[in-house]
């Protein structure tokens, strides 16, 4: 066999691929008695949202029960759905912020 032939061998990936980490959606959810305003300014502060997105995703909630608002890394879900329920709490309200992984 000749001395210089360059052999091309597929190489097995050494490095492992590097996984996405998994997005987490907030969730929120209605309730009787947090004023309709309330939750639009909740929403803009939070989610930095427009008036007119806000009012739609607040809306949502109302009609349906639930509105998914937005998809983050675990940490920032769990932060902003925290300073969502905490606003709401500090005015008296139930409002609610809820987290859960996307599929
Ligand atoms: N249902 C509330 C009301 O009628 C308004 C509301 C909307 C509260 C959405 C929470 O996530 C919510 N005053």
């Amino acid at each position: 066999m000749s001395q210089n032939q360059t052999l091309v061998k597929p190489r097995t990936r050494l490095k492992p691929k590097t996984e996405r980490p998994k997005l987490w959606k907030v969730i929120l959810l209605n309730d009787d008695y947090t004023p309709r305003e309330f939750v639009v300014q909740v929403l803009k502060a939070v989610f930095r949202m427009s008036d007119s997105h806000a009012y739609r995703v607040m809306m949502t909630a109302h009609q349906k029960g639930a509105c998914v608002i937005a998809v983050f890394t675990k940490d920032v879900a769990e932060t902003k759905a925290k300073e969502g329920t905490e606003l709401g709490k500090q005015h008296g309200y139930p409002l609610y912020f809820t987290t859960e992984p996307e599929e």
